[in-house]
């Protein structure tokens, strides 16, 4: 049996056509239905749906065997335990740096400054404004961060960005882009080695999928 850790939303939308290069159909939709472990087409093969913050957990300890997880999460997790064959390239976005319009960002970064930032991405946060000499009080938030700089919380957040029309509909503007983010197969090490020959057909298939795909982009 061969265990897949997902998370609802736009990993699991994206992650459907991969699966489906990897001969995987999930039988159930986890939009509708209550149920946490979801069957596929293959007897071999079952899907839990977890929040996307807890699949690292899940296959570094054992509980699945791989996984699909954004880099973020993965970054902030650590990868002790993770091998991590692939960069699947779905569910991708940025993670940026953003302010109130109008905010002087520029000032509040000069060497000696202090920064107030709120953010979900405590470890990527830290080590950016770390490198540019930055001292950074940093106040952890769980979502909405685009609130933190309306109401006088914190001076700037760290947060993801797609199409940028969350942060403009809350009036705030990017101001550093920290680095590209898109989502990475992971796999738990011993079960590589002890399921290796249908863990790598998974893997080889997903590959493919992907390779595909940037032939048609390109
Ligand atoms: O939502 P929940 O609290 O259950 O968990 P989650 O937010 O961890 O999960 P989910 O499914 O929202 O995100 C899973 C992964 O998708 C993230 O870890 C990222 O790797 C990836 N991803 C890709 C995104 C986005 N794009 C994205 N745009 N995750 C979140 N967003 C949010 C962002 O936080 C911001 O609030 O969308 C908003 C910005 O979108 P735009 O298009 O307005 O810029
Ligand atoms: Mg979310």
């Amino acid at each position: 049996m061969i265990t897949l850790a997902l998370s609802k939303g736009r990993i699991f939308d994206e992650a459907l056509p991969l699966l489906q290069a990897a001969d995987i159909v999930v039988l159930d939709d986890p939009e509708k239905s209550r149920k946490l472990i979801l069957d596929t087409n293959r007897p071999d093969v079952r899907v839990l749906v977890v929040r996307a913050t807890d699949v690292p957990t899940y296959v570094q300890y054992g509980g699945a065997d791989m996984g699909i997880t954004g880099l973020d999460t993965l970054l902030e997790h650590g990868s002790d335990g993770l091998y991590q064959p692939l960069d699947l390239q779905i569910a991708q976005c940025r993670i940026s740096v953003a302010v109130r319009e109008g905010f002087d960002y520029a000032s509040s970064v000069r060497q000696g400054s202090r920064l107030t930032v709120a953010t979900k991405y405590m470890a990527i946060a830290r080590e950016f404004f770390a490198a540019k000499g930055v001292h950074a009080d940093l106040v952890k938030l769980y979502g909405s961060m685009e609130l933190a700089p309306l109401t006088g919380l914190a001076d700037a957040i760290v947060d993801l960005v797609s199409t940028g029309g969350t942060l403009r509909a809350n009036h705030l503007v990017e101001v550093e882009h920290i680095m590209d983010i898109s989502s990475r197969l992971v796999v738990n090490q011993a079960a590589l080695k002890l399921k290796q020959a249908p863990i790598r057909r998974i893997i080889d298939a997903f590959n493919g999928a992907v390779q595909r795909r940037m032939e048609v982009k390109a």
